[in-house]
């Protein structure tokens, strides 16, 4: 048996861990059993990781240092989380996964794609998710969303330009590979949002049922 790997990507504020949930109930109300969970984090160890990455300090993260930390802690959720719920059939909503290592270290930092490519398939090896939903709004409207929660994060303290190109290198991934990629307008209203996703249900069920 093998589950359903879905991600859920998108630039800061995009509504992802709101929409996560809300399709997690969509599917467990079909009787399927869902596994939610996050990146970086999932496990109690990457969390702590996911602490050290998102803490602002007055010592600069080098971006190598970073890249390697988002890998780290993904190795941990693969192996404790991600791996076995899929194994068991479960379907898997993970609210950001590598597609933010390429839009974060690779369009945002600098970082070579290739250079993601490689530390990609040696944490991952073959496993890719079967579904990205990438939620794409205006920077700026994923901000103040996001400001308008409190104190800022690392990554949120960044320059606008930075996110700009968090948000094209989303749009160009999907737009390379369309069959595994969804991208929802998530700059309308929640509602409209969510109809969007229960429209996407019963292609996701019948995946899920093969
Ligand atoms: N990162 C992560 C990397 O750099 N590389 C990596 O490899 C990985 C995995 C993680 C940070 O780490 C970076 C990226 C991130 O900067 P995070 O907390 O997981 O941080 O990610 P954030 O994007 O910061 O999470 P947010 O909680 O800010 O955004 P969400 O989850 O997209 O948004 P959500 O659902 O919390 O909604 C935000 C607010 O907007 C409202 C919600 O009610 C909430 O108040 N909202 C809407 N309002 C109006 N209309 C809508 N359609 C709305 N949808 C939601």
């Amino acid at each position: 048996m093998s589950g359903l790997f879905i991600t859920l990507e998108g630039p800061e504020g995009a509504g992802k861990s709101t929409n996560r949930e809300y399709l997690a109930e969509l599917l467990m109300q079909a009787g399927i059993e869902v596994v939610l969970t996050r990146e970086p984090g999932g496990t109690p160890l990457a969390e702590r990781i996911r602490e050290l990455l998102l803490a602002p300090d007055s010592e600069v993260m080098a971006v190598d240092t970073e890249l390697l930390l988002m890998f780290a802690a993904r190795a941990q959720h693969l192996a404790g989380v991600i791996r076995p719920a899929l194994a068991r059939g479960a379907v898997v909503l993970c609210d950001r996964f590598t597609d933010a290592t390429y839009a974060y270290q690779g369009g945002g930092r600098g970082v070579a794609y290739e250079r993601i490519a490689i530390l990609e398939q040696f944490v991952q090896g073959d496993l890719r998710p079967d579904l990205t939903l990438v939620f794409d709004l205006p920077v700026e409207v994923g901000l103040a969303r996001a400001a308008a929660r409190g104190k800022l994060d690392r990554f949120e303290q960044e320059q606008q330009s930075f996110f700009e190109a968090v948000r094209q290198t989303y749009l160009a991934r999907a737009a390379q590979a369309p069959e595994r990629y969804r991208v929802l307008d998530a700059a309308q209203p929640l509602s409209q949002v969510q109809a969007d996703l229960a429209a996407l249900c019963p292609t996701l069920l019948g995946r899920v049922r093969g």
